[in-house]
Parts: structure tokens; sequence; C-alpha cells
């Protein structure tokens, strides 16, 4: 039995006493998968490749893959920063890395457990980062509707299973006590502070208080008892650092090379990481990103890493794509460092990775 928080209804759900399963049909509608007269087995199969479990915590209809649950509770990891922080653009390209097997190296098989979601996102985000160098577009969030979840897969590591879904959402609708848009927050089991650390965020560094605002709402889950709150794993992005890459130290981890500090994958470098987490805690605080800190006060552990989703900065500021050209640094990293503090890598770096 696996009882877990649904992050679209906050119901505590058990998905693995669902029994029916369903698939979605090329309109992108639910459809019970059942013996229906008149289609042919082999239609029904491959319909039933990939299949959805409906939630049965609230009556609105809402779906998560059949194999959500199956093992052990899933990851919830949730992206946090305000508008035009970079989230969108990081998301894209850990996703791109995630897809591109960058993990296979480590050991780790990715899995997408709703492909037609990713092949969506693959074209409207991905690729059009990553191939063309295009800049993409804000995040939309609708108002009043519980945001929808950017994609979800399945982490594979010799025989232990995880499935670990990604939440973006535009950092000003956290502001909203009553704002269904982000409900998700109450049922995170990971969080991902990006911190704009890029040139154009000169004016005020510390302007962001989304940080503030999703603590607050982590302090009412651990006060309910609900939910862990300092206890669960964190990590602060120092996003767009390629427009800092002159600045000591900045310059020496953006030269790292990607997911260094996890090869081999059975010992995790837990001197590298604090390392470069001391690092990226002196430069925002010499820099003045002082709000940004606040989850480095809040959390038990957390880790701060340098990461850029382009590699480089936009020629013109009105430039629709990155002309030189757009190639992802030290992305994974920090998704890895969280993966190790939910013990994801095995026992031993749980215990020290952002202790
Ligand atoms: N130099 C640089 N600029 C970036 C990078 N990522 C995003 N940007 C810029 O920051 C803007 C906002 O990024 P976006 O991901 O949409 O921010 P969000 O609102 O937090 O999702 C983009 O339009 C780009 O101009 C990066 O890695 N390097
Ligand atoms: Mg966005
Ligand atoms: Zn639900």
């Amino acid at each position: 039995m696996t009882t877990v928080m649904c992050p679209k209804c906050l119901s505590m759900v058990d998905l693995e006493n669902e029994t029916d399963q369903y698939y979605i049909d090329e309109n992108g509608d639910y459809q019970l998968i059942a013996d229906q007269p008149g289609v042919p087995k082999l239609r029904q199969d491959f319909d039933a490749r990939f299949s959805w479990k409906k939630c049965p915590g609230a009556s609105w209809p809402h779906y998560w893959p059949s194999e959500y649950s199956t093992y052990g509770p899933p990851l919830v990891i949730g992206f946090v920063g305000g508008t035009q922080k970079g989230k969108t653009h990081l998301l894209s390209a850990m996703i791109g890395a995630l897809d591109s097997k960058q993990l296979q190296p480590l050991g780790i098989e990715i899995k997408w457990l709703e492909p037609q979601r990713h092949r969506r996102l693959m074209e409207a985000s991905v690729k059009p980062l990553l191939r063309d160098g295009k800049r993409l577009v804000g995040t939309v969030t609708r108002d009043g509707q519980p945001v929808d979840h950017v994609d979800v897969f399945q982490v594979r590591r010799g025989n232990s299973r995880r499935t670990v879904v990604f939440y973006d959402v535009n950092g000003n609708s956290l502001r909203d006590e009553n704002m269904k848009a982000v409900d998700f927050m109450f049922a995170v089991d990971a969080l991902l502070f990006v911190v704009d650390i890029g040139r154009s965020s000169d004016a005020p560094p510390g302007d962001d208080d989304t940080f503030q605002v999703s603590l607050a709402r982590l302090d009412v889950r651990s006060g309910s008892k609900l939910s862990p709150g300092p206890e669960l794993p964190a990590a602060v992005v120092l996003a767009k650092a390629d427009e800092r890459r002159f600045d000591e130290p900045v310059m020496r981890w953006m030269r790292r090379e990607d997911l260094a500090a996890f090869r081999p994958f059975d010992s995790v470098d837990t001197d590298a990481i604090e390392a470069e987490s001391t690092d990226a805690y002196s430069y925002l605080y010499a820099h003045g990103f002082l709000g940004s800190l606040d989850p480095v006060d809040y959390f038990d552990r957390i880790t701060l890493h340098f990461a850029s989703a382009a590699g480089s900065a936009l020629v013109e500021p009105a430039d629709a794509a990155f002309r030189r050209g757009v190639r992802p640094v030290r992305v994974l990293d920090p998704l890895l460092a969280v993966f190790a503090m939910a013990g994801m890598l095995g026992d031993n770096s749980q215990a020290k990775v952002g202790s």
C-alpha cells in the first residue's frame, strides 16, 4: 500500500487500489481500457502500453500514470522563482538532457510515463531551445485552475525505481493564498529555487520574494503535521551563470564537467558539492542576493549550484533566439543533488549531500 498526497487535489490516495485503467485516445481524451466489441485485440494492447488511473481523491476527473506510486511515493519537485528568472529555460534544458540519456553513464535510466505530454513538451520547448536556439516564451498559468505538472518520469537505477514529477509555476501566483494554481506546493517533496544572477538582474538583486512566499507555504504544511518542511531536500540554482562567467569563482565551476561530482556513480563526491555550495553561497552574499539565501537557513539539507540553460547570453536583449547557440552547462547537477538527498543514489550519499 502506498498512500500519497495527490499534488492536484491534495487528497491522500492509494492509486494501487484503483483497478480501472485508461488510455489517451487520438483526441487527447481518457478512455477506459476494456474489451470493446469490434476493436481488435492488437489495438487494445497498443492503447494499453501506457495507461493512467483516475485519482479517487476528488470528483473532478484527473489522472496519473498507472505506475505513479507502484514503486513507492513519487518525488514531486517544484521549481520556485519569480517571473523571468529562468525557470522555464532551466526545466527545458534539464528535460532535454534527461531525454538525451545524459544520466546513462551514471547507471540511471529514464522512462517518460506520459509519452504524449513529453512529446508535446519536446516539440514546444525543448527542441526549439536546444536545437534551434530559440528563446522560450513565459510560463502561462490559467487563473483558478490547478497548475498542471510539466512532465512525469520514472528514474531507474539498478533495482530501484522512483517516479519523479516536475512542477513549474509562475512565482507570482504563489502570493495569493487562495490560488488553486499552486496547491501542489502543499504536496511537493523537493524544491529547486532558481536565482537569476544574470546581468539584467543587476537592478535590484533582492526583488524576488517568491522564495519567502513559498517557504511560508511549507510552514503551513509542517505546522499542520501533514508533511515535512525543513526536512525536504532542496537546492538553489544560480541560473544564467553564463552571464557571470568572468566573475571568480563562477568561471571555475562553469568549466567543470557536467555531473563531475556524481562520477563514478557509486561514490558521490560530497566534498566537491559542498565546496560549490560554499562558493555559491558566498557569491550570492557578496552580490546582495540576501533574500535568495533564506532557503539555506530554512532547510536542514540544501545544496547550491552554478548553472546555465543557454550557455550564452542573448546578443541583443530583444532577440528571439540565442544567436551564439545554446549549450546547457551543468543543468543536471542540481537535480542529481536532490536525487541524492532524496535517497535515490544510495544511503551513503543521502546522509552526506547537503548537510
Ligand atoms: N544568459 C542567459 N539568459 C537566460 C538563460 N535562461 C533564460 N534566460 C533569459 O531569461 C529570460 C526568462 O527566462 P524564463 O525561463 O522564461 O524565466 P521564467 O519566467 O522564470 O520561467 C529568457 O527569455 C532569456 O532571455 C540562460 O541560461 N542564460
Ligand atoms: Mg517560466
Ligand atoms: Zn488527486
